[in-house]
């Protein structure tokens, strides 16, 4: 027997984990923990960075990108989902039902209306007034080259924060991987992150371990960050030690990296071991187990201020 563990990405976990930690306690349930946990978050308007509420991309539309992994057989993603506020059940429905790995855009949605999803409107008032704030600052999207989406910190109203990701085993000892996100803000339309992808934005493999990203997705799909620290841990690293070489990876191959440009990951050893990083402060993890209760936590390794 194992004890259950659910753990996920920034300050909005914690919420998010108590609708998810319910299914988790039920053997078999981490598929369910796992889309539960998202979903909570997704439906929360107070959230800009994820489901209802995501703020839009340069155009003024919105876009949501999410995945779930159990193992290399049973994992999928969705892509460009502008009509429908769950990607992660989405991306559930195409890996239990399809032969496929991704769906993106107008085929994502088609297939998620034939599989009875309900659509919602996505753009809040708030994330409408946030935009039209952002256009007002000149930002244009006419040259794509100079073009540079700002990394948002809200200061004292909400934390910088983006993909909610999240990790969890069961008391069987099975494990698994999820993440939702409405991706950068003011993206160039047609942007995709590292969350839908399987290997970028998450990791699971029954075998090895289960690892999940955040931040500014181009420096993740370029290390292949997520599969990165499950090899790692295959291999014999401890989650902490697979998280700051994957870190470290990123800062090697990113010689120009920004100031505002933040990478977390959180990781999961089959052992139930878990661990977070990130490259910079301000990450915040949620944790929830019987033993401890729910925590937000500061992650256990941070390379630079
Ligand atoms: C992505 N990692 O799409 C996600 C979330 C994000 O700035 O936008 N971070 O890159």
């Amino acid at each position: 027997m194992a004890e259950p563990i659910l753990i996920s990405t920034w300050r909005f976990g914690l919420p998010a984990n108590a609708a998810g930690w319910p299914h988790l306690l039920r053997p078999g349930g981490v598929l369910d923990a796992l889309e539960q946990t998202c979903i909570a978050c997704e439906l929360d308007p107070n959230v800009n960075s994820v489901g209802v509420g995501g703020l839009p991309d340069a155009s003024g539309e919105v876009s949501l990108d999410g995945a779930i992994m159990f193992s290399p057989a049973r994992s999928a993603g969705v892509a460009y989902i502008r009509k429908y506020p769950h990607p992660v059940s989405i991306a559930r429905r195409v890996m239990e039902k399809t032969p496929h790995k991704l769906l993106v855009g107008d085929g994502a949605e088609r297939f998620a209306a034939r599989e009875g999803f309900t659509p919602a409107q996505l753009l809040t008032d708030s994330a409408r007034a946030r935009w039209e704030e952002w256009k007002r600052t000149g930002q244009s999207v006419a040259d794509p080259h100079a073009y540079k989406p700002p990394v948002l910190v809200d200061g004292d109203r909400n934390p910088p924060h983006d993909t909610i990701g999240v990790l969890a085993m069961d008391s069987l000892g099975a494990i698994g991987a999820a993440c939702s996100t409405s991706g950068r803000a003011f993206k160039l339309p047609g942007r995709v992150g590292d969350s839908p992808l399987i290997g970028h934005g998450l990791y699971c493999d029954p075998k090895a371990g289960a690892a999940v990203a955040t931040g500014t997705g181009e420096l993740m799909i370029g290390v292949a960050a997520s599969f990165l620290v499950v090899e790692r841990m295959r291999a014999g690293d401890r989650p902490i030690d697979a998280i700051r070489h994957v870190l470290n990876r990123v800062i090697e191959s990113y010689p120009n990296l920004g100031e505002s440009d933040q990478c977390a990951l959180i990781a999961l050893g089959i052992d139930g071991k878990v661990a977070s990083g990130a490259l910079r402060a301000g990450f915040e993890v949620a944790i929830t187990t019987t033993a401890v209760g729910a925590k937000l936590l500061p992650p256990d390794v941070v390379l630079s201020s």
